[in-house]
């Protein structure tokens, strides 16, 4: 059993109800459990500027799949809500970003665990605070130090405390 986080992010297609299709849809996979949920929050976007405000949060997952298994699954469900990329760095339906794997440090060509960029995202780590503000990454550095650099939150609450 490994504890895994994965962030939820969508700007298309009503986006809470993308992120609550994904929530049901992760708590059916096999050898998995949804152990919480974050609030959700409306972000600007980062990259270009010219499309809709996203919707972020972050599941907390129980799971006997293996990392590539675990990312099969993700992306079968990203998949079966239709999903749409318009452009790199652009709008999209759903994205499921598996952010840490327990403690485990993977680089391979489909997978960077921890996630290459979580630590400057505040859509990533106000919500993984939000669900377990203990956590230390796999390089020791803590999630609350993390917390400390996000200099002005720019987030908004849709749903809070899933
Ligand atoms: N920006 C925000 N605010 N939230 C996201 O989930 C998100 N996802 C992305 C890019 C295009 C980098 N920008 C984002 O993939």
């Amino acid at each position: 059993m490994v504890i895994a986080y994965i962030a939820l992010g969508s700007n298309l297609n009503q986006p809470v109800q993308q992120l609550n299709a994904a929530i049901e849809a992760m708590a059916v996979l096999p050898q998995t459990q949804v152990l919480a949920v974050s609030s959700f929050y409306r972000s600007k976007p980062l990259g270009p500027q010219d499309q809709p405000d996203y919707v972020n949060a972050v599941a907390k997952l129980q799971t006997e799949l293996a990392p590539l298994a675990l990312l099969d699954a993700l992306q079968q469900i990203e998949n079966q809500q239709g999903r749409v990329r318009l452009r790199h760095w652009g709008e999209r339906t759903l994205d499921l970003d598996i952010l840490l794997y327990g403690q485990r440090v993977i680089q391979s060509e489909r997978l960077t665990i921890p996630h290459y960029d979580m630590r400057n995202r505040e859509f990533v780590i106000i919500p993984l605070y939000e669900i377990d503000s203990d956590l230390i990454l796999p390089d020791g550095v803590k999630l609350s130090d993390l917390m400390k650099n996000i200099k002005n939150n720019k987030m908004t609450l849709v749903i809070q405390n899933k």
